[in-house]
Formats: structure tokens, sequence, C-alpha cells
């Protein structure tokens, strides 16, 4: 998978990517991250990415050229599956959107400042509108790191083991059960036994169990 994410804030996005899984789904040739730096495509002398809006009103939008540029220069290069702008009224994102997103072959992300971008960029460049969450982020950039985690982890070969993705919690729209390691007893907080018992049988029912009561009390809107 190739990602192409557009920003103003380039460094912002120097640190997500570079540890851990994003890191080694990189080095394996899973996929491929590219960050571009909107203001190098202003073709105005000040280098200009935003500007007052029309109608007036506090705060600046960001200008259709260089995203426009930019954009048009990738389309050129190859097809995207989706053209995502992150911004905080754009549908929000769930485990289904991130299964589906990384099944994709180039995806393209454009992250958002101030009052936001042209709405022109959205209406005529922009396949989808994705929230993270029902508060509000200084920029797109954070957003976009949490998007492209979601989604790269999701990449057959990115995890370790193959199947934990799957036992995360949502992919079956189920939090996840309590989990425990070595020692089995800490301070005298045991272990519950069942899953010292070696019975393989009783510990799956027994996790399936905790994790719908969890669900149950937590978060009942999921069952
Ligand atoms: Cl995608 N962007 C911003 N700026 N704030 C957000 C968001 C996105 N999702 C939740 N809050």
């Amino acid at each position: 998978m190739r990602i192409d994410i557009l920003t103003i804030l380039p460094r912002l996005l120097d640190g997500p990517f570079a540890d851990s899984i994003l890191n080694r789904a990189q080095k394996n040739g899973l996929c491929e991250i590219h960050i571009h730096n909107i203001r190098d495509y202003s073709t105005d002398k000040h280098k200009s990415v935003d500007d007052y809006q029309f109608g007036g009103g506090a705060g600046m939008v960001m200008l259709i050229q260089p995203i426009a540029d930019c954009i048009d220069k990738l389309k050129a290069e190859r097809e995207y599956d989706e053209i995502i702008y992150l911004t905080p009224d754009g549908d929000r994102l769930n485990q289904s959107m991130c299964n589906t997103f990384s099944l994709g072959k180039n995806l393209l992300m454009i992250c958002g400042h101030y009052k936001g971008i042209d709405q022109r960029l959205r209406d005529h460049y922009v396949t989808r509108e994705i929230s993270i969450g029902d508060y509000v982020l200084s920029g797109g950039e954070l957003a976009a790191a949490v998007l492209v985690d979601a989604i790269v982890r999701l990449i057959p070969g990115v995890m370790n083991d193959e199947t934990s993705a799957l036992t995360d919690s949502f992919q079956d729209n189920l939090l996840a059960p309590p989990v425990y390691t070595r020692p089995a007893e800490y301070n005298g907080w045991k272990v519950p036994d069942v899953l010292t018992s070696g019975n393989f049988k009783v510990i799956d029912e027994w996790r399936m169990q905790q994790a719908f009561e969890k669900t149950k009390t937590r978060r009942p809107d999921l069952l």
C-alpha cells in the first residue's frame, strides 16, 4: 500500500511512522508513506497556503491552488482508491472503515488547518471525509497518524502474530477481554484460575463471556 499525506506541518508526522510496527511495515516493503509539504506547491511569491474567508469571519481557509496542484501531480502518477480529508465534521472513523481502507492500494490524505480547506476541494477532489472522534484537534495531522496506524496494522504481514489483529477490541463488535502475564500472583493479586487451567475450550468461553460483560457495561451501543 502507498499512502500520500498532504500537510502544512510535515514535521508533525516525522515521529509517528518512525518506530515499531509502522517503521517495520515500511522497511519490509508492505507500505510506503510519503509526506508532502503543501507550501512547496504554492505558486505565489509569499508561498501562501491560506487566505481570509469570503463573507468575513474569523479564521483562515486553506487555498485551492497548492493542494489542487499537489493532488493533480500525484493523480497523474497513479490512481487513488480514496482521497481522504481529515476533518472534525467528517464521518466518524470505526474499525470496519479501517478494514475497508486496508484493502486499498493507494490512499491520499489531506490534513486541514484553521477553518479548513476551500469547499471546492471537497466537492471536486475529496472522496471521503473522516473524523476520528467528537472533539477538535488543532489540525488533521494527528488524526492522519491515527488513521494510518489503524489501517497499516491490518495489512497482511505487518503484525507479528497474524491472528492478533482479529482479536482486537471492535473487530467483532466486542471489547477485548482482560489479559494477564507472569507472575501468576503479585502482591496477593491472583490471575483468574481458569487462565492457568490449560483447558482452552473453557478459556475461550471465559474470554467470550468477559468480552460480552465488558461490552454490555461500557459500550452497550456496540451490541
Ligand atoms: Cl480529522 N481533524 C481535526 N482537526 N480535529 C478532529 C478530527 C480531525 N477528528 C476529530 N477531531
